[in-house]
């Protein structure tokens, strides 16, 4: 260990931290807008300025080592100074459109603005950014970038570069025209983009934004003659709290119910029952490729549940098109069915039922809009768009009592919750399929895979399934995907789950945003494997209603009505 003083106060720290590092350990509040744990520091903000004794500057705190006996102190008047002016010289540059601005709630440019008393339109000089840079371009289903409220911090660019392999926006231009875009200045919707929003979540100011569609949904909620019928995402139950001062993680399913309804949706369904129905036809996709010839079936099967993985494939891998699983995603399960089985079954008029998704995820938006998954779900939201909904109809879920979901489509186990944290999909999968191989259940105290719940981008696992050893792996993050995909491993497995956000949905484009994303992320996971783990139902095929939608209406997984509802193709 290294010892410093700061402010003051004796600090431990570990040989090789960055003083950053060390300080926001040791619980010392730094401000940074463009640092991103995990990655290599940028120094591009130079808002973790701090007086270190001995410096003949300010020194920044993310890019300096600690050193035995270190001396600093982290709010003096030359520090605020020097903050203060970084953020001055930002809103020199910036459209003065706080008051309207999607990012206005949690903007870090904004906090910090008012926190250090930065004065507004000191450099402007008539020279307005907006005027000079292009328009927002609106041209992805997905994502909003508007470059006229960039920072230059270049979190977007090394998140899709560093961490997700894609490189799909980079810096261009110089000096006064420096931007962030992608190749050609391209639009979005051009680019070799996969939506995932990992550029989004980063983004500290309104430059990069989820397309926002609470307008379309305000609208379809006024229609009379329309059954506007809603379902959440697994990882959107841990997530909408944290936005109502809850502590990250708390799980309120029951008052997010209560809050749809509040809002004036008719019907709520959860995606949970469209993911244990997943788990019922992936589990049987892949019995069955491991009983056909590897040419006809090809191995490794690999999830597609993930739309931003999807996308990928399609860009990066249109070869392995035919390893991805043909089921479609749970919710688009659940919309393909709330306007058929659901609508006979209550005599609805399909015509006259709308799905609307809440998802925690920008790629859904896009996927919903996919020309071979029409007729299901008509619009999605994210986690962050519900809660712009929720804020202006002035209701604040953790007040109220928790509801039920509507019945047929609303009952799920464990194994469905799961799905919104890497590894789930491939655990819930491997319960049922290990029952549909064997005709056995796996034990209670055999549903979790330790493997599984390691952290790591590429986590792997083996299990027996009857006489077959099973060769799985799990994949975080798109960067490892290929790398996985390159690796002559690839030839030697099964099953292959890829999740193209880091640790899952949990992480997803759409999900809340805030400081130590990283530890956030994390937390939701966990209560996500509490809530299967105090579920009373842990295996998809145990799902009362699942069994009902069988004998019922589908026959059995795989059955040609099945085919027709549940699953697809993507095709190059
Ligand atoms: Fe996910 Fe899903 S788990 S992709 O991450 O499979 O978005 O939460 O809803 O559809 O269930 C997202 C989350 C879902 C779907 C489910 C899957
Ligand atoms: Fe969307 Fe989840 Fe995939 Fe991220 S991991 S792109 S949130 S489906």
């Amino acid at each position: 260990t290294v010892r410093l003083t700061v402010d003051g106060r004796l600090v431990e720290a570990r040989q090789g931290q960055t003083l950053l590092e060390a300080l926001r350990q040791a619980g010392y509040e730094v401000p940074t807008l463009c640092h991103l744990e995990g990655l290599a520091p940028f120094g591009g903000c130079r808002l973790c300025v701090v007086e270190v004794s001995g410096a003949r500057t300010l020194v920044t705190a993310c890019s300096q080592p600690v050193s035995e006996g270190m001396v600093v102190r982290t709010h003096t008047p030359a520090v605020h100074k020097a903050r203060r002016q970084v953020l001055e010289l930002l809103l020199a540059d910036h459209p003065q459109e706080c008051a309207s601005c999607l990012r206005s709630d949690d903007c870090g440019l904004r906090s910090l603005a008012a926190r250090y008393g930065a004065r507004v339109g000191l450099w402007a000089d008539g020279v307005h950014r907006r005027a000079l840079k292009e328009e927002p371009d609106v041209s992805s289903p997905s994502i909003v970038r508007d470059a006229a409220k960039c920072i230059l911090c270049g979190r977007c660019v090394r998140i899709c570069q560093e961490q997700q392999g894609i490189g799909a926006i980079d810096f261009t231009g110089r000096g006064f025209d420096l931007g962030v875009a992608p190749a050609f200045k391209a639009p979005l919707s051009e680019a070799a983009c996969v939506y995932c929003g990992q550029c989004v979540v980063h983004c500290p100011t309104g430059a990069l934004t989820e397309r926002d569609d609470t307008g379309r949904a305000w609208e379809l909620l006024g229609r009379p003659d329309t059954t506007v019928v809603v379902q959440i995402a697994p990882a959107v139950r841990v997530s909408v709290a944290e936005a109502f001062g809850a502590p990250v993680g708390t799980p309120i399913t029951g008052q997010i119910v209560a809050a749809l309804r509040r809002l004036g949706f008719s019907r709520v369904f959860d995606t949970d029952f469209g993911a244990d129905l997943t788990v019922m036809e992936e589990a049987a996709e892949l019995v069955h490729r491991l009983a056909a010839p590897r040419e006809q079936a090809p191995l490794p099967l690999m999830t597609s549940c993930c739309p931003g993985w999807v996308k990928y494939v399609e860009h990066y891998f249109p070869e392995r098109l035919g390893h991805l699983s043909s089921c479609r995603s749970p919710h688009e399960m659940v919309g393909a069915l709330a306007k058929t089985y659901y609508a006979e079954k209550e005599g609805l008029d399909p015509s006259h039922v709308v799905m609307v998704s809440i998802m925690p995820c920008t790629a859904k938006k896009f996927e919903a809009q996919r020309e071979e998954l029409q007729g299901s779900v008509d619009l999605v939201l994210t986690t962050r768009e519900l809660v712009r909904m929720l804020r202006l109809a002035g209701i604040d879920p953790t007040r109220l009592e928790p509801e039920a979901f509507d019945p047929l489509m609303g009952a799920s186990t464990g194994a469905a919750v799961i799905f919104g944290r890497t590894g789930g999909v491939a655990e819930a999968a491997l319960r049922t399929a290990y029952w549909m191989a064997t005709g056995k259940d796996l034990p209670e105290e055999k549903l979790e895979w330790e493997e599984l719940h390691r952290a790591g981008q590429i986590r792997r696992l083996r299990v027996e399934l009857g006489s077959r050893v099973l060769r799985c792996a799990v994949v975080d993050g798109l960067k490892a995907a290929r790398e996985l995909l390159e690796s002559p491993e690839y030839e030697q497995l099964d099953f292959v789950e890829v999740m193209a956000c880091p640790g899952g949905c949990v992480g997803g484009g759409g999900q809340m945003r805030g400081q130590d994303l990283v530890a956030r992320v994390e937390r939701r996971a966990q209560s996500l494997a509490g809530l299967d783990r105090t579920s009373p139902l842990r295996r998809a095929h145990e799902n009362p209603e699942i069994r009902a939608v069988y004998q019922e209406y589908l026959g059995s997984p795989g059955s040609a009505r099945s085919h027709q509802l549940l699953h697809t193709h993507y095709v190059d």
